[in-house]
């Protein structure tokens, strides 16, 4: 999902890797979608993509987890969600970076880290080893990070018909994976910008817009 730039492109504007996270319902891609379009709008070339998933054999995986029937061992989980990871960087994120081309990444690694180990009980420390291993140091340059009480990203998602997967993980699941987002928000305040993500959709593109600017030099 690449965005054309309209103008020309702003000089010395070297290209950048921006991850979205916050639960499900959040707005990540209502966001992602809005900052595409206005980055493009400014001349920037912008590429959209998400976690799991962004390349085929990503994809591949990504079917494999969310649409297959198998209850995962958290630590396979792990291992797959970042094997699909290395797979997007090397075939996707880099090379577009490499191109000159934004990112926009709803979800990345901390998805991992909230879902598998807050919200899964797998332990950290293999969070880090798997991350050292896939990534490699890559990390993204800004993380939005869209908060919204679990309670209120389960009614955005059941106006899209979506109520199984909130049943299914249940309620405290969801608030362990909550408030997972806000810690590490806090525990990378370089990296990461926690977003009241309760505002209407213009507000939180607003507070993006602003986070983009100050900490990228974004022409937003
Ligand atoms: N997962 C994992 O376990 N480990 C990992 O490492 C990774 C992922 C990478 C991916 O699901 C699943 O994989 C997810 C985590 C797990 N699941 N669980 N469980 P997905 O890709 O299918 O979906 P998602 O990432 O959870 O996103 P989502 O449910 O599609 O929600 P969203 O993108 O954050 O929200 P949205 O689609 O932009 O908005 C939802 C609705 O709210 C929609 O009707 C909008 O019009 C509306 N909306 C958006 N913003 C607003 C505001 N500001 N106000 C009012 N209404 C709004």
């Amino acid at each position: 999902m690449t965005a054309a730039p309209s103008a020309a492109t702003p000089a010395l504007l070297a290209a950048r890797f921006i991850t979205l996270e916050g639960g499900e319902g959040a707005g990540k891609t209502t966001l992602s979608k809005r900052l595409a379009e206005a980055l493009a709008a400014s001349g920037l070339p912008v590429l959209r993509t998400r976690e799991p998933g962004g390349a085929p054999g990503a994809e591949a995986l990504r079917n494999l987890m969310l649409h297959g029937h198998v209850a995962w061992d958290p630590v396979a989980e792990a291992m797959l969600m970042f094997a699909a990871r290395r797979e997007h960087v090397a075939k996707t994120i880099r090379p577009a970076l490499e191109a000159g081309i934004w990112v926009i990444c709803d979800r990345f690694a901390d998805s991992t880290l909230a879902y598998q180990c807050y919200g899964h009980g797998l332990d950290a420390a293999v969070w880090r080893k798997l991350a050292d291993v896939a990534l490699e140091g890559f990390a993204p340059d800004v993380t939005l990070v869209l908060d919204l009480p679990p309670e209120a990203g389960m009614a955005r998602a059941l106006t899209r018909g979506l109520p199984d997967r909130f049943e299914r993980l249940g309620k405290a699941f969801h608030a362990r994976v909550h408030a997972a987002f806000r810690e590490i928000a806090a525990a990378e305040p370089k990296r990461c910008a926690l977003l009241d993500a309760a505002q209407g959709a213009d507000q939180v593109f607003a507070a993006a817009s602003a986070t983009l600017r100050e900490r990228l030099g974004a022409p937003l």
